[in-house]
């Protein structure tokens, strides 16, 4: 089985010269993405590292947690009820009216919280986990139907099925019975579990449910076409079809997008409006658009099919041109969950799901797989250390749905929701970041991501191990030394982010307001190289042997960012960054309304203070930025403005000392 997965990888890699050396679109005729990303059980992440605190406290809180709330809340129950009434039925006893939990997606947190507990495993092997995963796995499968259908909201009671499922299978799928969301979180987690243990138990019950879809979902006769309501089953089928070699998966995806517009139901919200291949807008929700994004891709990778990747392109710009937060968070209203008009993009309203800071993440990292530009990784690091970690608090424990970029206090970080979708997209997307650092093409190494780790992977057939040691994000030093390289020639590929090319995303809708010049310096072996910067990315290509090193360095200074004079929020408004990280102003930092501060777009006595945050006695580290020039406009009345030191905090941290005043954006004088 590992074996095809990996072949299937080989072949990716093998593509590359032929598309981006070309420098132009990427032609498909060979399966597989042309650049491999390198999976998360090849990085190593240092313990004591921003990601090395963030992936231990999905071990010791975020995990942990997620599997109690599961129990507490009834979520392991629904699989024992299906299985119950299944037994039931078959004794003849038809008395039971088991109730299913309030969402027909409730079993997918379980799916989740699984898929985030196996990549763990990779980083801390742990018998006992493996043990509990074991024997929830039981309670799974013993839920599966006979002919491999596995949804707890039916099975438990078909006659009275949870009010969304519809009276029969697939009936209510496009309408929110979320029939093959489950079906998409179950495959995603089972080949998590399945890599991290080599144990089929999981991948066992998704390949059964998967051919159960197969077989009723399709063009033959007495079949009938269904698409997902809720877009993931595409790229979890084409992974499938990855760690099986089985081709029925993959078709399966494409039906799923081919069909997509075709069928009755035409709607923007589920992105059902038009035919995949004729869109250019991002619209509708904004995780099934993101996760549909995705699964383009993966189908487009996988089949050659241009036509998805040309629609993904032009809906990319207009998200990135015009959607989306400077926090890389997308979706801005809330009665959809999803996108609105062009440069609408409230604050104090935003919605900024986290899942959807997720979905922005895959969809990006994969549209670089298929381009190889650092663009897309811009866009992924801007999503992933702001809007993406909003989400989860300092100690892996409160989490954050909407994540808006302005509050008067009203938002709260909670232990669980009832729809807890992003809690449990948390516990797998933390322990998964290793795996977006680094990618790999023939003789090319992408360094994508900063982050202290170590690397073991193959480049040109020959093993490679390098070691990064940084303290990025709060500094822009990167060592980068190789381990092993059997003297082998290889181009490594730094990427210089587009915050150090003056670029704050690769679109017009935002820019820097202070006309700074940061530079940066690449050394190796101590001495300075120069190379073009091609597609974001700097090009050291020689033959490479233990004991090199590379030393990299980014200017990493503080500065504002104006919006596109279209944005109509952030007119007249000015934020902070510095590198990757957005920052805020919140009220336990300062002795006036934040709402009401201002400051200019070139900055004066600024500060970048290394220090902590307590929070319940544990100190968490982080940089803060003070700012001398900042007036106090107490009165809300620039003539009688005060000066006053404003402090900034990392927009991630907000909300973590109570509740009160927080904005990104801040009035410019
Ligand atoms: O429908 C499943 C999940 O629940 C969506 O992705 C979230 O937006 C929430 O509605
Ligand atoms: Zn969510």
């Amino acid at each position: 089985m590992k074996a095809v997965y990996f072949a299937a990888a080989a072949t990716c890699a093998a593509l590359v010269l032929t598309t981006l050396q070309a420098g132009a679109a990427v032609k498909h005729n060979a399966p597989g993405y042309p650049i491999s990303g390198v999976p998360f059980t090849a990085v190593k992440v240092s313990t004591d590292s921003f990601w090395g605190d963030r992936i231990r406290q999905s071990r010791d809180v975020t995990i942990p947690l997620a599997f109690s709330k599961c129990q507490e809340t009834d979520r392991y129950t629904n699989f024992e009820h299906a299985a119950a009434k299944m037994a039931e039925t078959a004794r003849g006893d038809s008395s039971s009216n088991y109730r299913p939990t309030q969402f027909p997606f409730d079993d997918t947190d379980v799916y989740k919280t699984i898929e985030g507990a196996s990549y763990l495993l990779q980083t801390y092997p742990d018998v006992k986990l493996e043990a509990y995963i074991d024997s929830i796995l039981d309670i799974v499968a013993a839920a599966q139907e006979p002919d491999g259908y596995l949804y707890t909201a039916r099975t438990m009671n078909p006659a009275h099925p949870h009010s969304w499922s519809g009276p029969t299978r697939w009936a209510g799928e496009e309408s929110g019975s979320h029939e093959l969301y489950n079906l998409g979180h179950m495959i995603e987690g089972a080949i998590a579990h399945y890599q991290a243990t080599g144990s089929r138990k999981f991948l066992d019950i998704a390949i059964r449910y998967a051919d159960c879809v197969c077989r009723e979902i399709g063009y033959g006769d007495g079949q009938i076409i269904r698409v997902p309501g809720h877009q993931i089953a595409e790229m979890a089928l084409a992974k499938l079809y990855l760690a099986t070699g089985d081709r029925k998966y993959l078709d399966e995806a494409k039906l799923f997008l081919d069909n997509k517009g075709k069928t009755a139901r035409k709607d923007k919200y589920d992105q059902s409006h038009l035919p995949v291949i004729e869109q250019d807008e991002a619209v509708g929700h904004a995780v099934r658009a993101g996760y549909m994004y995705s699964g383009m891709a993966d189908v487009a990778a996988l089949t050659g099919d241009l036509s998805y990747v040309n629609a993904i392109d032009r809906i990319w710009e207009n998200m990135v041109g015009k959607k989306m937060y400077l926090t890389g968070g997308i979706g801005s209203s809330g009665s959809n969950e999803g996108f609105s008009d062009n440069y609408d993009l409230p604050n104090m309203n935003g919605y900024c799901e986290t899942c959807a800071a997720i979905a922005n993440v895959y969809t990006n990292y994969r549209l670089f797989l298929l381009h190889g530009d650092a663009k897309y990784i811009d866009v992924l690091e801007r999503a992933l250390y702001n809007g993406v970690i909003s989400g989860v608090s300092l100690d892996g424990g409160g989490f954050f749905y909407p994540n808006p970029l302005e509050s008067h206090g009203q938002h709260r970080r909670q232990a669980w929701f009832g729809c807890a979708c992003c809690p449990s997209n948390i516990c797998r997307f933390i322990p998964s970041v290793p795996g977006y650092a680094y990618a790999v093409c023939n003789n090319q190494v992408f360094v994508n991501l900063f982050m202290s780790n170590t690397l073991s992977t193959k480049v040109g057939g020959k093993t490679l191990e390098i070691k990064q040691e940084t303290s990025y994000p709060w500094n822009g030093d990167i060592e980068i030394s190789v381990e092993k390289a059997a003297s082998s020639q290889f181009a490594l590929k730094i990427r210089i982010p587009g915050w150090t090319r003056n670029q704050v995303v690769p679109t017009d809708l935002y820019t820097y307001a202070d006309g700074k010049n940061p530079c940066y310096s690449i050394l190796v072996n101590g001495e300075k190289v120069n190379s073009e910067i091609t597609n974001g990315y700097f090009t050291i290509e020689r033959k490479w042997k233990k004991g090199d090193k590379v030393n990299v360095h980014f200017d990493m200074e503080v500065r504002t960012v104006q919006a596109h004079r279209q944005v109509r929020e952030d007119r007249g408004k000015i934020a902070v960054e510095r590198g990757p990280i957005v920052y805020c102003a919140e009220w336990a930092d300062n002795t006036f309304n934040v709402l009401n501060a201002e400051i200019p777009a070139n900055l004066s006595k600024v500060e970048v203070v290394s220090g902590t945050m307590n929070v319940e006695g544990r100190d968490y580290r982080m940089n803060y930025i003070t700012i001398g020039c900042a007036k106090d406009n107490y009165a809300g009345n620039p003539s009688v403005a005060r000066n006053a030191v404003l402090k900034l905090i990392p927009y991630y941290a907000w909300a973590h000392r109570g509740s009160g005043n927080m904005t990104v954006w801040l009035n410019r004088y």
